[in-house]
């Protein structure tokens, strides 16, 4: 995770974005998938990226695995690949994005 300075970081940070449910295979909050259903929304190059759970606990502290969680393909929990058989839980993630992006 990129870190940077909170006044720098604050301004290019987006929204909070739940596009997708673990209804089906997973939780899908891909970055495709996100300007998909909020275009011109995001950047299409963040430098970071957060995911939480949709009642606010950290990604890291819900025990699920993740198949992909990093800036450039953003977020996605497939339910299949849970231990147990266990669902993933509900994220929301949102991104960093560079200044340029942010000061549009
Ligand atoms: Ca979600």
């Amino acid at each position: 995770m990129l870190t940077c300075p909170s006044d720098f970081c604050q301004g290019c940070r987006t929204r909070w974005f739940n596009s997708d449910n673990p209804t089906g295979q997973g939780d899908y909050e891909t970055l495709l998938q996100v300007q998909m259903v909020y275009p011109s929304q995001v950047c299409s190059q963040p430098v970071a990226i957060e995911a939480m759970t949709v009642s606010g606990v950290p990604a890291h502290k819900t025990g699920d695995i993740f198949q992909v969680y990093d800036a450039t393909h953003g977020f996605a929990c497939v339910t299949a690949e849970q231990p147990g058989g266990k669902r993933c839980q509900d994220y929301k993630v949102r991104f960093t994005c560079p200044l340029a992006f942010c000061s549009v």
